[in-house]
């Protein structure tokens, strides 16, 4: 095996601005010491992580990604089957019944009408019955539902991934893999059991909340790189000078592994990416401990208590009303 090529400078010191530095305003430093500390959770073995020996494609947990797999293995697999069995056994036909033995003396026909309609007519049914369901399934998968929508853009670098949160204050997080144990250097995070499977394992996860659209912008700072998470069905490559967006949805909170899919260099193999999905509430606890602020959120919070007031109001009126 070739030897591992050095591991990237970490761009950690450089790039990430250190919480306290940023925090000018009183408020916000009010607000990350109030936040309360933020967990990762442990992934679940063989949901969203590789398995052992796994030949099909994973279970999926975005909508789309199911419609897509049932696409797969109830439409395509079986057509895919049949016309290799019937072209299998027409092919074995041919050579048992045809060879000059059985058959010294050949038919002149070359024309058939009837057969010439049939197998154009069957292929080109076959691939519109195909064409229908494939084109609705890509147009799911860049068509983003109205209602709530969390943006990260991702981006793509020589090897290592940088998300950032526009609309939650500007967090940015910058996600390298861990090094395993006998390989990290003195002082240096490697990676555990809880982190992850062997080179899946990153120092920043990706969080997203579950049950909301989360919409993915996608690009990158040096070569072409690929964003892919198999869990969710996504796999959109990171182009630098392009956005190309997807959009998800997953309603199982956990965590979900993918790597670059896109060969961009010596550590292509080291970049990979880790997604935790986490209840809303929890995606707001993470939110406050980044440093960020949920959009609108002063807003909302007085909305919200003006209204509740009103309907407490409104209940305790009802009471002395019914009593
Ligand atoms: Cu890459």
């Amino acid at each position: 095996m070739a030897p591992q090529p050095e591991l990237a400078p970490a761009p950690e010191a450089e790039l990430a601005p250190a919480p306290d530095v940023e925090s000018d305003s009183a408020a916000a430093a009010a607000a990350s010491e109030e936040a309360p500390a933020f967990e990762y959770a442990e992934p679940t073995e063989g949901i969203g992580t590789p398995v052992d020996g796994g030949m099909t494609l994973p279970e999926q947990v975005t909508e789309v990604g199911q419609e897509a797999l049932w696409f797969h293995n109830a439409l395509l697999l079986p057509i895919i089957t049949g016309i290799s069995l019937l072209v299998l056994f027409l092919l074995l036909w041919v050579v048992a019944r045809f060879n000059r033995r059985s058959n010294p003396t050949p038919s002149k026909t070359t024309h058939n009408t009837f057969l010439e309609v049939l197998w154009t007519l069957v292929p080109v049914l076959i691939l519109v019955g195909i064409a229908i369901p494939s084109i609705n399934l890509l147009q799911a998968q860049y068509n983003l539902p109205e209602g709530e929508t969390v943006t990260v853009k991702v981006t793509g670098n020589q090897w290592y991934w940088t998300y950032e949160y526009p609309d939650h204050g500007e967090i940015m997080l910058i996600s390298n893999m861990l090094p395993e144990e006998g390989d990290a250097q003195e002082g240096q995070r490697f990676r555990t059991d809880a982190d992850g499977p062997r080179l899946l394992g990153v120092d920043e996860r990706m969080v997203i909340p579950a049950g909301t659209n989360v919409r993915f912008l996608v690009t990158a700072a040096d070569v072409i790189h690929s964003f892919a998470v198999p869990a969710f069905w996504t796999k959109i490559d990171a182009v630098p000078g392009r956005l190309n967006e997807r959009w998800v949805r997953v309603d199982r909170p956990g965590v979900y592994f993918g790597q670059c899919s896109e060969l961009c260099g010596a550590r292509h193999a080291f970049m990979p990416i880790a997604v935790e999905v986490v209840s809303p509430e929890d995606f707001e606890r993470w939110v406050l401990a980044q440093g960020g602020s949920m959009p609108g959120a002063d807003a909302e919070t007085s909305d919200d208590a003006a209204e509740e007031s009103a309907t407490d109001t409104f209940a305790a009126e009802a009471a002395e009303t019914a009593s």
